[in-house]
């Protein structure tokens, strides 16, 4: 059988890359030259890295080969799309032009072999987490954004590590319900689409969901993350399935 009698699209998230992980980073480039170079196209649905303090960080080792191993998948003819998550927000086109990979908005609505597929990092829809969602418009504001990436790389560095640790603390008294998507919320957004399928990270849960929704079933697709493995989500014209990957 042929590539194109087999045409598919793959989709991850969540791999939090860093240099206190390489054997993720080494598990990530393998699947990039082994599995997704037989693919039509990569969706990266967010948090590709553990932060990203600006795209003037481009030229840091890891990177710059991440950078490297997208652009020679990009360049074998695999599109490669980037969506933001919470963690790498700070994405801009020199990143994604550096890599030949394409900037996704969040949500991006795609026609997948047929199938209106609604692409999401997942973030948004965790609106029972308040702090997080006040903490999301601050960074989200091109005034901050500005003065932020404004400032030396120390005190970015610096910055970052005080969130984090915020996050790390505010999350011990967070239950799992409010750090999981609201219902209403995932509803609200697969009506405001006309009943897509949709795809998502960020929670870290991954698993399959029906949604019955005003006599319809959607289906969600929740991605995997790559703390002690990886996985992706394959999707061809007939349907979608997990796959795992091991360090
Ligand atoms: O990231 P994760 O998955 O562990 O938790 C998320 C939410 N937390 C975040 C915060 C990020 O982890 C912070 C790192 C981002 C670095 C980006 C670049 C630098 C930006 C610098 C910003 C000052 O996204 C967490 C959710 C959880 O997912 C589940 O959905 O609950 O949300 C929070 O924990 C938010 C906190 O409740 C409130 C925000 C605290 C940040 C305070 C900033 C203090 C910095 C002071 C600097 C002088
Ligand atoms: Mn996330």
């Amino acid at each position: 059988m042929s590539v194109k009698d087999s045409a598919h699209s793959l989709f991850i998230s969540d791999l939090h890359l860093s240099d206190s992980r390489p054997a993720i980073s080494r598990l990530f480039f393998d699947f990039l030259q082994q599995t997704a170079i037989h693919a039509d196209a990569l969706y990266i649905l967010g948090d590709l890295f553990e932060y990203w303090l600006g795209d003037d960080t481009l030229d840091a080792p890891l990177n710059q080969q991440v950078c490297r191993e997208l652009r020679q998948l990009a360049d074998s003819g695999v599109n490669v799309y980037f969506m933001h998550g919470n963690r790498d927000f700070l994405i801009a086109e020199r990143f994604a032009s550096a890599c030949h990979a394409t900037l996704l908005a969040d949500p991006a609505l795609v026609n997948l072999y047929g199938t209106p597929t609604l692409l999401m990092h997942g973030d948004t829809l965790c609106t029972d987490d308040v702090k997080y969602l006040a903490f999301r418009t601050q960074v989200h504001d091109p005034n901050w954004q500005n003065q932020f990436l404004a400032q030396p790389l120390a005190a970015r560095i610096s910055m970052a590590q005080q969130a984090r640790a915020q996050s790390e603390s505010d999350k011990q008294e967070k239950s799992t319900e409010i750090m999981d998507v609201n219902d209403d919320a995932v509803r609200e957004i697969l009506r405001q689409h006309h009943y897509p399928r949709l795809i998502h990270g960020h929670t870290h849960r991954s698993a399959q969901h029906t949604v019955s929704l005003d006599g319809r079933a959607c289906q969600r697709w929740v991605l995997p993350d790559w703390y002690d493995n990886g996985g992706y989500l394959r999707c061809d014209a007939h349907t979608c399935q997990f796959a795992s990957l091991t360090v």
